[in-house]
């Protein structure tokens, strides 16, 4: 069956991947699971027909026959529990991808969101610019240890998986802000991300909906 995901009609990044249908595409790429896309307007979000799919509103959900998901986090777990290529068989290596997607989520998103809010929602706020430093400098106590975890290695643990896919795209929200290449190690992890064919065909899905072209950016 082929899934339905939605996304945004007009993403405020101009489709350059930031977005969390992001997520959803890479996975579904990864595991060569063709999907639908339905666009939605910031307006028809906040209707009825997709708060029955999303109680909070927004993208991206995940349609399956009867099955309707939503939060990235939970569609690209059922993705990859479901079909191989995210997820390594080994039972506890199953289970520390499973931890490196909390991770990726719990722990190292939310400061960096933080600065998204900082600088976007607060940056006219009159203490916007004591607070900044501060925000940049939790984010930075995350990556020093990320970082250091990471050392040489390709990826978190042994072979690429769904716990790479989520921590490589909560990083490269950072990469305006420059702190990603404060750490050449994680800046070089989430090159390495971007690098994957799989990574390209839904970047290049996700910026087709602003060009109107298809494009594997
Ligand atoms: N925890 C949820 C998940 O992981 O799925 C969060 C979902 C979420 O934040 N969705 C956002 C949304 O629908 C889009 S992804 N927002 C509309 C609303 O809340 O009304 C967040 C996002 C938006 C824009 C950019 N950008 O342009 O750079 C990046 C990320």
């Amino acid at each position: 069956m082929i899934p339905t995901i939605t996304a945004f009609e007009q993403s405020p990044d101009r489709g350059k991947g930031l977005a969390r249908d992001m997520r959803v595409r890479w996975a579904l790429e990864e595991v060569g699971q063709p999907y639908e896309v339905r666009l939605v307007s910031f307006s028809a979000m906040k209707e009825p027909a997709h708060r029955a799919l999303h109680p909070f509103g927004q993208i991206p959900t995940y349609e399956e026959g009867d099955l309707v998901l939503f939060e990235s986090g939970a569609i690209v777990f059922h993705i990859a529990e479901r079909q191989a290529g995210l997820m390594p068989d080994d039972a506890n290596a199953r289970a520390r991808a499973i931890t490196w997607m909390f991770a990726a989520l719990n722990t190292v998103e939310p400061p960096i969101l933080e600065l998204v809010t900082a600088k976007i929602l607060e940056g006219d706020k009159p203490w916007a610019g004591e607070r900044l430093p501060l925000v940049k400098d939790r984010i930075r106590h995350r990556l020093d240890d990320l970082s250091v975890r990471l050392g040489d290695a390709d990826w978190l643990d042994g072979a690429f998986s769904a716990g790479d896919l989520m921590m490589v795209h909560a990083l490269l929200r950072l990469r305006p802000s420059g702190i990603l290449d404060e750490y050449p190690n994680l800046a070089a992890y989430v090159a390495r991300g971007e690098a994957r064919p799989a990574f390209r065909r839904a970047f290049g899905a996700q910026l087709a909906v602003f060009t109107g072209k298809p494009s594997i950016g």
